[in-house]
């Protein structure tokens, strides 16, 4: 994405998409990272063509993933989160540490795959230079830099949430040689410039400089807040819904209700919950699209599903046997022939439960963010991909009980970016981030869904 920042615009220009998903190999699931480093310096290099007067470039990425570097190469190709090695890692983690100990020391809500789980069932660890996250790992090619940024750090489970530097004493009981976990850095930090090949392939000497890396804190950056009790919902293939904070929750009720306290940028707390989201349905699009042979139009499948009518099932989106790749329409079939819901006849019936059961786990972990905080929430803002679904929006306005704020779409970007115009003073030195939201309410104004 290009980035356009000055006197009162804000502005975002698509340069390069290309897909990316998980592949399966014969030790597990994977990502083609080097395909995606490919399509990252080649999407930079027509950037630079169409706007030769870019001035740097900011990465962001998915959490909790990591590549190793050995011998001063990236080794392999990454470990994709949702391989079930991670099952093992969980037991091996807990029968050394039990969970409440770890949600004391690192506040992180359990998901499986937080990156402490994968690194204890990682053969290469003891002979690699380093362990660098997946936004880490691209700036690492690009300019040689060896660096964790803190935003995506807080999610391996091995930062101190008080202190936001790495737990070394819970690296040592776990077996994960410090000697893996790089210096950490705050957004804002320059990585240096394009070195070797890259700087080759895209034709100039670009900075890249340190953003909320882990992709939805930078979506939170460009979260338009409009009151102190707004909740937000990054919304793409997680829903992370959730409150910002100061200070780190880290009570019984909050650890219990498996609430997160990830990093935020300026130091903020990003305390919320993962709600399985936009992947349901985008499973089930893909399982369909095989069945047929033929795509299938997003946009109409959702508007024949607005039109469903009667009672429609649903069931719990964050069930843990949705999580993986696979025939998502009948593993979802089985949940609700489990619960005895009803199931749903047609494909349109079938994305309107989706969406619904989406919008009910929103709705809830909404109203658990406000009691777990002691506020009162009076508005949702969604952010991502999820803000284009206008069915999603209402469901969960209505569900909630609350009006919605749907936008920006491209959140994450615009986060990133604003980061990168921060630190180059464009803004006046030490703006915050509500003088930044300011720019992103005036440029992208929300759309509103009032409960019904
Ligand atoms: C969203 C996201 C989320 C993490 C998950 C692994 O893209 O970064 O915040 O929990 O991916």
């Amino acid at each position: 994405m290009l980035g356009y920042v000055g006197d009162g615009m804000l502005r975002l220009e698509a340069v390069s998409r290309f897909p990316n998903g998980p592949v399966a190999g014969p030790d597990g699931l994977h990502w083609d990272f080097t395909a995606l480093y490919r399509h990252v310096v080649d999407g930079l290099r027509e950037a630079i063509a169409r706007e030769p007067e870019l001035t740097s470039v900011g990465i962001d990425s998915w959490a909790v993933d990591y590549g190793l570097v050995v011998g001063g190469e990236v080794s392999g190709e990454p470990f994709h989160y949702r391989d079930d090695r991670t099952v093992r890692g969980v037991e091996q983690v807990h029968a050394v540490v039990p969970f409440d100990e770890l949600y004391r020391r690192n506040g992180l809500q359990f998901l499986p795959f937080n990156t402490l789980y994968q690194y204890v069932t990682e053969c290469g660890l003891a002979d690699a230079d380093v362990a660098l996250l997946v936004p880490d790992l691209v700036a690492f090619l690009l300019t040689g830099a060896q660096v964790a940024e803190r935003t995506n750090a807080s999610t391996t489970g091995l930062l101190d949430v008080r202190t936001g530097e790495w737990d070394l004493e819970l690296a040592e009981r776990l077996g994960i040689p410090a000697s893996v976990l790089p210096r950490l850095i705050d957004p804002g930090a320059s990585l240096g410039t394009l070195r070797g090949a890259a700087r080759e392939r895209v034709g100039a000497p670009l900075e890249v400089i340190a953003v909320g890396s882990h992709d939805t804190a930078s979506a939170v950056v460009a979260v338009p807040l409009s009151s102190p009790n707004a909740a937000f919902i990054s919304c793409g293939t997680w829903g992370l819904v959730g409150v910002e904070l100061q200070e780190p929750v880290l009570t019984d009720a909050a650890r219990a209700a498996n609430f997160t306290n990830e990093g935020g940028v300026d130091g903020r707390v990003r305390f919320l919950h993962n709600v399985t989201g936009l992947w349901l349905l985008s499973e089930s699009v893909r399982a369909w699209e095989a069945e047929d042979g033929t795509a299938i139009d997003l946009p109409e499948l959702l508007e024949a599903a607005a039109s469903v009518s009667g009672d429609i099932p649903t069931f719990d989106a964050n069930d843990p046997r949705l999580s993986a790749p696979g025939d998502m329409p009948a593993r979802i079939t089985a949940v609700l022939e489990e619960t005895g819901a009803g199931t749903p006849t047609s494909r349109a019936a079938f994305a309107r439960t989706i969406v619904e059961s989406i919008a009910q786990a929103f709705a809830s972990a909404v109203a658990t963010a406000g009691r777990l905080t002691d506020r009162e929430i009076d508005v949702i803002h969604v952010v991502g991909g999820g803000a284009l679904n206008r069915l999603l929006c209402q469901a969960t306005a209505h569900r909630a009980g609350l009006p919605v704020l749907a936008g920006p779409v491209e959140a994450t970007a615009i986060g990133n970016v604003l980061v990168q115009a921060r630190t180059h003073g464009w803004f006046g030195p030490d703006a915050s981030l509500e003088t930044l939201r300011e720019g992103v309410a005036a440029a992208f104004p929300p759309i509103r869904y009032e409960p019904r």
